[in-house]
């Protein structure tokens, strides 16, 4: 008999990128996954991890059925079991205590998986309550924010540039599709400048590598705004057409001089002015901000403003290669408003709120202090908050005094062994959805269908499903009126103009949805000034320096040498690997065999001092707990650093380390990349 064989064009998701592909599939069974050649981000081209797609989607070990937890052991039960269970506890806490003991979280996935984080937001507005978090309160939203408060829109940096700032960020390892442009404008004479304390691969392609000290990034920018006010290196013109501000930036920038910054970051004053240079004298130059690496440190928000007025001042902004501002996209909202605020919206009014247009996000870091007081029962949707978010030990305590932590998942995570009900989800090739490369890749305006390739797995469950269903048994099926994925998703696209069949039969390699456009148009920014603003009012109304400034992690030898007696080294947690998204993908063999251990990275000197070798297995401690990892040691990294990766599962978890309390003060980002720790032997 001949096989039934179809070739279907989707995106990948095993990571946020949203990569083109191609899938085979014979028989209802997925063969092969390739990568799309007319793909504007991959060009036929597969990270490793998405080469290894098939390994993750028929694992053995993906959840097959609900599950219930008793007696600390897990039993299968059935679908409408968990729902009618889940259900019941949800409506006895809601009428005793109210909807807003609901707590939901969206993880990593959910940023571009429209789907889900959509869904996920509306499930607990439609049951009352404000209580949505995602990792957006701890990575990305917090860049996103601070570019709306200064342009009103939201500038992102291209794929092409004439100059790469890599300031904290290692496409390498972290970001597969810039990788592959620079690699092609290296080619064209693009330039690269490193700004990272350790030596990542483009250091060697690169201008100028310049060796920081982590959490002091604002300070070094705060004095390349110096050297180009004061040598005068910026455009005039530009600042005098399109920007509210810069008189009192004059003045306030005077203290900050590359020599104060010297002694902050380890960064050469004379390598500060070179690179203020550069940077000013090339058209079409970028800074291509770490993806979390900037937020996760005390001055998280204003690190952002000072990389946008450096930016502005030096006319980088909707040029070829700077800083460009793309045309919005408009889809359904899934999402739904609801009274009342999320944790954190009082603590960090910013994050909430910025001239009236609210936010969906609450704070997550609030999370583990407002249990069981404040919330009671809490929904994991595609996210593993114990080995992602600060502060395991306090993520653990917390869920543990829940009534009710209710996973969907396609795998058993750290999370999930703590859940009264484990529920399998669908893989993105088992579901319909929405690709869209707009955030997060470099605004790139492109629009793909995700299309449901292969049936769900055993009894895994869309996103879609799940909610829709359990919504029934609540009494409020009303509220999610798509009567399949399929309609949800011609829902969204609605405001598009582009229809569902369109994606499918004409498109579905996916299309440009609208063209990006260069220039200033007609110069106005829909900011309170109606200008770019390099003084913000809404900083100042919340009780922040309107001026871009500087602050000093809250661990370091500066500003707590009591604790530097006990933990002398600088903490940095997260550096990515190219094999694994987070706490994902640890049981593929091929991948697991590129990085089988988790490996603390030292610098020579440091392990010498620390009579450590190569492969010794270390502790790593902070005042919040200790974590075991293998050491690696590496002249490319900085003397007196320690550059850990998180997504360890057990003892190795970098979270570990990390501090819930340890908070940027405008948005509440905790501080994941400038803590203070010792390292032993075992
Ligand atoms: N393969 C893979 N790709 C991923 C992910 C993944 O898990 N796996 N996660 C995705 C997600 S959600 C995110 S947010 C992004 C993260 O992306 P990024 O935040 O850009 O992380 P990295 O690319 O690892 O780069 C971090 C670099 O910053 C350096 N660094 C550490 N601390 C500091 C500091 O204080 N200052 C400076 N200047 N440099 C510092 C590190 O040495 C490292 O080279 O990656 C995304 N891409
Ligand atoms: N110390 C430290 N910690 C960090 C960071 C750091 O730099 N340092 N980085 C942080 C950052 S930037 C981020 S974004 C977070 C990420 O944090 P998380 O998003 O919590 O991390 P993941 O491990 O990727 O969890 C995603 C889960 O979704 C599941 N999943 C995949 N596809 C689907 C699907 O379609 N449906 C459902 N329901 N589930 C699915 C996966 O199996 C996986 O368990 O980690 C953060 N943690
Ligand atoms: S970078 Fe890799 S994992 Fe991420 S979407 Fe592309 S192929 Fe998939
Ligand atoms: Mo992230």
């Amino acid at each position: 008999m001949t096989k039934d064989v179809k070739v279907i064009l989707t995106d990948c998701t095993l990571c946020y990128h949203s990569c083109g592909t191609k899938v085979t599939v014979e028989d209802g069974v997925a063969v092969k996954v390739e990568g799309l050649e007319s793909h504007p981000l991959n060009k036929g081209k597969l990270c490793p991890k998405g080469e290894a797609t098939l390994d993750n989607i028929y694992h053995p070990d993906r959840l097959k059925y609900p599950m219930k937890r008793i007696d600390g052991e897990f039993e299968r039960i059935t679908w409408d079991q968990a729902l009618t269970e889940i259900a019941t506890k949800l409506s006895r806490l809601k009428n005793e205590f109210g909807p807003s003991v609901l707590g939901v979280f969206s993880g990593s996935i959910g940023v571009e998986n429209l789907e889900m984080a959509g869904l996920t937001q509306r499930f607990k507005a439609a049951f009352g309550s404000p209580n949505f978090f995602s990792v957006e309160s701890i990575c990305y939203r917090m860049r996103i924010r601070t570019r709306q408060i200064t342009f009103g829109k939201y500038p992102t940096e291209e794929l092409d540039s004439n100059l790469y700032i890599l300031w904290g960020h290692n496409p390498d390892e972290s970001d597969f599709p810039l990788r592959l442009a620079i690699e092609e404008n290296l080619k064209k004479g693009a330039k690269i400048v490193v700004i990272d304390p350790k030596r990542i691969p483009l250091a060697d392609h690169a201008e100028m590598y310049l060796r920081i000290r982590p959490g002091t990034d604002g300070a070094m920018a705060l004095a390349m705004i110096h050297v180009i006010i004061n040598e005068k290196l910026y455009d005039a013109d530009f600042i005098e057409k399109y920007t509210f501000g810069f008189d009192k930036l004059v003045p306030h920038i005077q203290p900050f001089t590359p020599e104060w910054a010297e002694k902050i970051t380890w960064v050469p004053a004379q390598e500060i002015r070179k690179l203020a240079h550069l940077f000013a004298n090339t058209k079409g130059a970028s800074i291509y901000q770490g993806t979390n690496t900037q937020d996760q440190t005390a001055n998280g928000t204003q690190n952002s403003r000072i990389f946008s007025v450096l930016q502005v001042i030096t006319g980088n902004i909707n040029n070829p290669g700077g800083w460009t501002i793309s045309p919005r996209l408009k889809l359904g909202e899934v999402g739904m408003a609801v009274e009342g605020e999320p944790l954190g919206a009082d603590q960090y009014p910013l994050f909430y709120e910025v001239w009236g247009r609210k936010s969906p996000y609450g704070v997550v870091t609030c999370v583990p202090e407002n249990v069981p007081e404040k919330i009671k029962a809490f929904f994991v949707i595609g996210g593993n908050p114990i080995l992602s978010m600060p502060d395991s030990n306090a993520f653990r305590a917390a869920f543990q005094k829940l009534d009710l932590l209710v996973v969907h998942d396609l795998f058993m995570t750290e999370t999930a062994e703590l859940a009264h009900y484990v529920l399998p989800a669908c893989s993105h090739l088992e579901k319909w959805g929405l690709a869209y490369t707009y955030n997060v890749c470099h605004c790139l305006p492109y629009l793909m269908l995700r299309k449901k390739a292969i049936d769900p797995f055993y009894e895994s469950w869309s996103e879609w499903k799940f909610f829709t269903e359990l919504a029934k048994k609540l009494g409020m099926g009303d509220q999610f009126p798509w009567r399949s994925e399929e309609e949800l998703v011609a829902f969204e696209l609605e405001p598009t103009g582009l229809t569902f069949k369109q994606l499918l039969e004409d498109k579905p390699e996916g299309a440009f949805y609208q063209q990006k456009q260069y220039g200033m148009k007609d110069g106005k920014f829909t900011t309170p000034s109606g200008k770019i603003d390099i003084y913000s009012e809404a900083l100042k109304k919340v009780g922040f320096d309107p001026l871009p400034t500087y602050l000093e992690p809250r661990k370091s030898p500066i500003s707590s040498p009591e604790l530097l007696k006990k933990y002398p080294l600088i903490l940095s947690t997260g550096n990515r690997t190219l094999y694994f998204t987070h706490g994902q993908f640890r049981k593929i063999s091929s991948l697991k065999e590129k990085n089988p251990e988790p490996k603390a990275e030292i610098g020579p000197k440091t392990a010498i001092q620390y009579g450590i070798k190569e492969g010794d297995d270390i502790l790593i401690e902070t005042n919040r707990g200790v974590a075991r990892m293998r050491a690696q040691v590496e002249e490319k990294v900085s003397e007196g650093v320690v550059l850990v990766p998180h997504g360890w599962p057990r003892e190795s978890n970098a979270n570990l380390l990390t501090d819930t309390e340890c908070r940027e003060p405008i948005m509440g980002y905790p501080d994941m990349k400038s803590l203070l720790c010792s390292i032993r032997k075992v």
